[in-house]
């Protein structure tokens, strides 16, 4: 049961990325859009989305933990219950590129996001000479992270709105459900009960 005391599936995700990414802007942009209600915090910033995933209304909780550098050893204890990393890149700052890519990396290193989608936000692109989707790829080595989860970077400018919304059905249609891990296992079990009825005479 969710926080809203209702049946509707609830799924954590984490907005991550160093400070100044632009991942208030992209939560402020996506909460006008989307019409969402605001908890404010302290350190973070918290918003409920109401999102439908296979005909299903479920809510999306996006934290919004501060990037600054005090704020990121807080990160860890928000990864146990997140179903989805989207992480926002500055394209535009060449300077810290190399800095946001270690970021990625320690934090795709818990056990406890093992597997989890990432999305990876190429934001700033309205900014002259921004990197672009195949530049952020391949800075990102993301065939290497793509190993172990599934992955997607999607351009977006939080500011002007562009691929904002993209980004958000990304997120919803990579994020798998409490009851698709439980679908997930009735798969293996009949699987397995197919297997060996199969292979016995
Ligand atoms: P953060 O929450 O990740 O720390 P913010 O980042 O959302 O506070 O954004 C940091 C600065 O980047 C802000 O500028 C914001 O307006 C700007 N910004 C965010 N997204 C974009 C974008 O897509 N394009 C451009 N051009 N700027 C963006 P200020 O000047 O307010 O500090
Ligand atoms: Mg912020």
């Amino acid at each position: 049961m969710g926080l809203r005391g209702s049946k509707q599936p609830e799924v954590q995700v984490l907005l991550l990325g160093l400070d100044n990414a632009g991942k208030s802007t992209l939560l402020y942009k996506l909460k006008h859009n989307a019409c969402v209600s605001t908890v404010p915090t302290i350190g973070f910033n918290v918003e409920m989305l109401d999102a439908k995933k296979n005909r299903k209304n479920i809510a999306l909780t996006v934290w919004d933990v501060g990037g600054q550098g005090k704020m990121r050893e807080h990160w860890k204890s928000f990864h146990q219950d997140a179903a989805a990393v989207v992480f926002v890149v500055d394209s535009s700052d060449m300077d810290r590129l190399e800095e946001a890519r270690r970021e990625l990396e320690n934090t795709l290193r818990s056990d406890q996001l093992r597997g989890r989608p990432l999305i990876l936000l190429a934001n700033k692109q309205d900014v002259n000479g921004a990197l672009t989707v195949t530049e952020i790829k391949d800075r990102f080595n993301m065939k290497k992270i793509g190993t172990t989860r599934d992955w997607f970077v999607q351009p977006c400018s939080a500011s002007t709105g562009v691929g904002v919304e993209e980004a958000f059905r990304r997120v919803v249609q990579m994020v798998k459900l409490p009851s698709d891990t439980v679908a997930m296992k009735d798969n293996i079990k009949e699987t397995v009960h197919y297997i060996r009825s199969t292979t016995r005479h």
